[in-house]
């Protein structure tokens, strides 16, 4: 019989959570130790409940998911967990832990994923737990998980339970004479036939296979080599009709074929190549684990995240689970334009505006307050999980797509000229020294912090921006009155237009630097973004000194 084990350990720095879980390079994590001593903090962090619990455990597909599941096994073993669900070969979407926490409701879940990050040896990998209700845990949460880490003198474990996870069935053990269950489940099951109640599918599926009198609505989904490749395959061929031409890039791959699995213009510029040469009416990619979402239209038409969470707010009526469940209230991070808060207008709803990331949001949905919410990151998500859903943001597309029997453009164009247009962009400055990024924050909270700089005028070119406000950002949840501090330097102008400047909190090295601007116009709907954000860009660049601090003169990546 197999039997619990005590193994001593000291703690490792740096174990803290960022805006979703604990990131690091591969070769952190095959540290002697490492990610036992993560596990067994999680697992510390939830002690007057662990004895006889269930968790689900899964992964994106990435080098180390297997190894790590595999450690995950025998410490939930040594510490009394009583069953684990496991998606096979360690597979399960972020969106779809989610789904089946909430569906079997387990005591929470450990996601395996470092997102849209690159994969293979040399790059990242990630740990994040989930609670009860699904979502990612609250910083509260996080907070004690790493303070454990810091104290950390022994983990447990049960170093001869042997449990394969390349098949799905349930698997009884007994260790030191009680009961440990590993369910090893399909991961896709779920998740599929919880989409099918959420939308239409016979209606998705005659838009794609067209009708007598219209053609198919010919699609391009990339899964990037991520986890969502799976459920691409149940969802859109199996389901759909559609047909093998009309995927790509569906079988999980450890390194990502070598790709940055993140569904944006630089990084997924090849699907942007096959819609704007092909004869496609959408296009739409996913990220590592399957939260982020890019669409596009026809000709590789790009609908921004802002918007796309505005256009789906406006149409939320149309899709049966909102039917049954009623809209209560959208929602934003910070850094996402405002389009949203239009439609929230028109619509006499409630409006939220938290600090990036998604666990900011799972309070509201729980408290019946939230239905739908985005980050300009490329999330877009509803209360159906507590997890932004790359597939579910699609699927809402080609809902309002089938009802109004419009195009993406019509839609967008529609849209816009309903609400007005809040123009959007984002520079990613990626893997950055540390120390300058952080001279620079500081320098420039001091600036926008100092006597006059509200009032003040800054100009580029023919327009001229008075600031009206300026501050770091600040939270308080409105249902727990937990505050979250320092989220992101903001600048807002007498206009309205906002520059926005952040460091990123899911970087495995260095600092990544995020400028977000916006700026809206009611009738100048049909300009392109760059051109009509360069003064405002040119103002963020001058203020912060930003190339100067980075030594950059470009973005890595622009949205
Ligand atoms: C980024 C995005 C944020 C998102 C987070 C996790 O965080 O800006 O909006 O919630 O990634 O997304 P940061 O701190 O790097 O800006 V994912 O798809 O990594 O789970
Ligand atoms: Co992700």
């Amino acid at each position: 019989m197999p039997s619990v084990v005590t193994v001593n350990t000291t703690p490792f720095e740096g174990q803290k959570p960022g805006t979703s879980g604990l990131r690091k390079k591969v070769k952190v994590f095959l540290q002697e130790n490492y990610t036992e001593n993560f596990i067994q903090s999680i697992l510390d962090a939830n002690k007057d409940s662990i004895v006889g619990s269930t968790l689900v455990v899964g992964g994106d597909g990435r080098y180390l998911v297997k190894e790590v599941v595999d450690k995950i096994i025998k410490i939930s073993a040594g510490n009394g967990v009583g069953k684990l669900l496991v998606g096979q070969n360690g597979i399960l979407s972020t969106p779809a832990v989610s789904c089946i926490i909430r569906k079997y409701n387990t005591l929470g879940g450990i996601v395996l994923t470092a997102s849209h990050n690159p994969g293979g040896i040399n790059n990242d990998f990630g740990i994040k737990f989930n609670c009860s209700n699904g979502g990612p845990a609250p910083d509260h949460t996080t907070n004690e998980i790493h303070a454990l880490t810091t104290t950390i003198k022994e983990y447990k474990t049960v170093p001869d339970l042997k449990c394969p996870v390349d098949k799905t069935g349930i698997f009884n053990f007994t260790v030191d004479s009680k009961p440990f269950v590993v369910e090893v489940i399909d991961p896709v099951q779920d998740y599929v036939s919880y989409m099918k109640e959420i939308f239409d599918f016979p209606k998705i599926k005659s838009l794609i296979q067209g009708t007598e009198q219209r053609k198919p609505f010919n699609v391009l989904i990339d899964s990037m080599s991520g986890v969502t490749g799976p459920y691409v395959q149940a969802i859109f061929i199996d389901e759909l009709g559609a047909s093998v031409n009309n995927v790509r890039r569906v079988t999980p791959l450890e390194d990502f074929g070598g790709a940055h699995p993140d569904p944006n213009l630089t990084y997924a510029a090849d699907l942007v190549a096959a819609v704007k040469g092909g004869d496609y009416d959408l296009g739409a990619a996913f990220d590592g684990d399957g939260d982020r979402n890019m669409i596009i239209g026809r000709g590789a038409l790009f609908v921004t995240p802002s918007d796309s969470l505005a256009v789906l707010a406006a149409h939320a009526a149309l899709v049966p689970y909102f039917q049954r469940n009623g809209v209560k209230g959208f929602a934003r991070s910070m850094p996402t334009a405002a389009a949203v808060d239009r439609v929230a207008k028109e619509l006499g709803m409630e409006i939220f505006e938290v600090p990036t990331g998604w666990k900011y949001f799972c309070n509201l949905m729980d408290a019946g307050r939230l239905s739908l919410c985005g980050e300009e990151s490329f999330g877009t998500g509803s209360d159906h999980v507590r997890e932004k859903d790359g597939l579910w943001a699609a699927l809402a597309w080609l809902s309002v797509i089938a009802v109004t029997g419009k195009s993406v453009e019509e839609i967008l164009k529609e849209h816009w000229a309903k609400y007005g247009r809040n123009y959007f962009t984002r520079y990613d400055y990626e893997e950055c020294a540390s120390d300058p990024c952080n001279e620079m924050m500081t320098a420039l909270e001091q600036r926008m912090t100092a006597p006059g700089f509200v009032g003040s005028s800054h100009t580029s070119g023919s327009k001229t921006y008075v600031v009206k406000v300026a501050d770091n950002f600040s939270y308080m949840d409105p249902i727990d009155r937990s505050v979250a501090m320092k989220q992101g330097l903001r600048i807002i102008f007498e206009d309205g237009s906002r520059i926005v400047l952040r460091l990123s909190g899911t970087g495995s090295s260095g600092a990544t630097v995020r400028l977000y601007i916006d700026s809206y116009e009611a009738k100048d709907v049909l300009g392109d973004a760059q051109v009509m954000l360069r003064p405002l860009i040119d103002v963020a660049l001058q203020l912060s000194q930003l190339q100067n601090y980075t030594g950059r003169d470009a973005p890595t990546v622009i949205t």
